[in-house]
């Protein structure tokens, strides 16, 4: 991870923009916390991709979030497109005021230089594809940037660092990890899937209640624990073992792979300080 840092810090010295690539459906956890110290007042882009997996309601809440404290952000999907030109317009507006004075000096043409930032699994291999397109070819040696960094041309003046840097979430908190096992993003061997859908349902029910009523066809307004309402789901699939009982292992992997593949429903599970699933009106469509 040091050997990443530096190589990150080098690389931050040819550019001109961050985008610092995130999860919408945890915009949170799926922050390195050592980014913006990192990057060290570089200006910077939120890009929260996967859009299309996260609930659109609690979206418009985050955009709402990071406009209140003047944090340029987009929303999009590298898979179908979506936000990709907004997020060009983005990078342009940001840059507006150094190019208009790079201008006055008589400096024409300069290429705006950007580098995406994120965790792995997070989207920057497939937005670099996306934002590159298949017919750009590497730039290779523009004048003035290191000849062993490769560029991709992305338009008339944007440039695009064809290596993302990686940056490591934070595991040290248990509730990151669970988070990134909810959106699939790391390996079932390095967690308990079953304590996983446990806290899953729990979740769930606070913030969703209506799509594990929808989906599992259980009810979620009672006294039972969490486990129990694991156990009701397990019933209702029939997931039961020789011996008569609820197969929890079998229940954990489908609720947790239907999750992952949005058949509950499209989920947000962090909000912007403040705000609450609870108060949030879920009614979809
Ligand atoms: N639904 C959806 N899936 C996406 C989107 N962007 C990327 N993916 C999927 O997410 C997975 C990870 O994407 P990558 O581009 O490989 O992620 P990465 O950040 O390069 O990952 P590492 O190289 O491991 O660091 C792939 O299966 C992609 O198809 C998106 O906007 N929506
Ligand atoms: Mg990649």
């Amino acid at each position: 991870m040091a050997k990443a840092k530096r190589k990150i810090r080098e690389n931050l010295k040819l550019i001109d923009i961050v985008i610092e690539l995130l999860d919408s459906r945890i915009p949170i956890s799926s922050k390195n916390p050592e980014v913006d110290e990192l990057i060290n007042g570089k200006k910077k882009i939120i890009v929260l991709n996967k859009s299309d997996l996260a609930d659109e309601k609690v979206n418009q809440i985050w955009s709402n979030y990071y406009t209140s404290i003047d944090q340029p952000h987009v929303f999009i999907d590298c898979i179908k497109g979506t936000g990709i030109k907004e997020l060009l317009a983005a990078i342009k507006l940001l840059m507006k005021p150094k190019l208009d004075l790079d201008h006055k000096k008589g400096r024409m043409n300069r290429q705006i230089r950007c580098m995406i930032l994120g965790i792995p699994n997070v989207g920057k291999s497939t937005l670099i594809n996306k934002i590159g397109g298949k017919a750009t070819a590497k730039t290779g040696n523009i004048p003035g940037v290191t000849r062993a960094n490769q560029w991709i041309k992305v338009s008339n003046d944007i440039l695009l660092l064809d290596t993302p840097g990686i940056l490591w979430p934070k595991f040290d908190d248990e509730l990151i990890g669970l988070k990134l096992a909810w959106i699939g993003s790391i390996k079932d061997t390095i967690y308990d899937r079953e304590e996983a859908a446990v806290k899953l349902v729990g979740f769930l029910r606070s913030a969703y209640p209506e799509l594990l009523k929808d989906r599992y066809k259980v009810d979620v307004d009672n006294e039972k624990s969490d486990v129990e309402i694991m156990e009701d789901i397990g019933v209702n699939r029939k997931f039961i073992t020789r011996g008569g009982t609820v197969d929890y292992s079998r229940t954990a992997e489908v609720l947790m792979d239907e999750i992952k593949k949005t058949l509950t429903g499209k989920i947000t599970f962090e909000l912007p300080p403040k705000a609450d699933h609870k108060t949030i009106d879920k009614e979809q469509g």
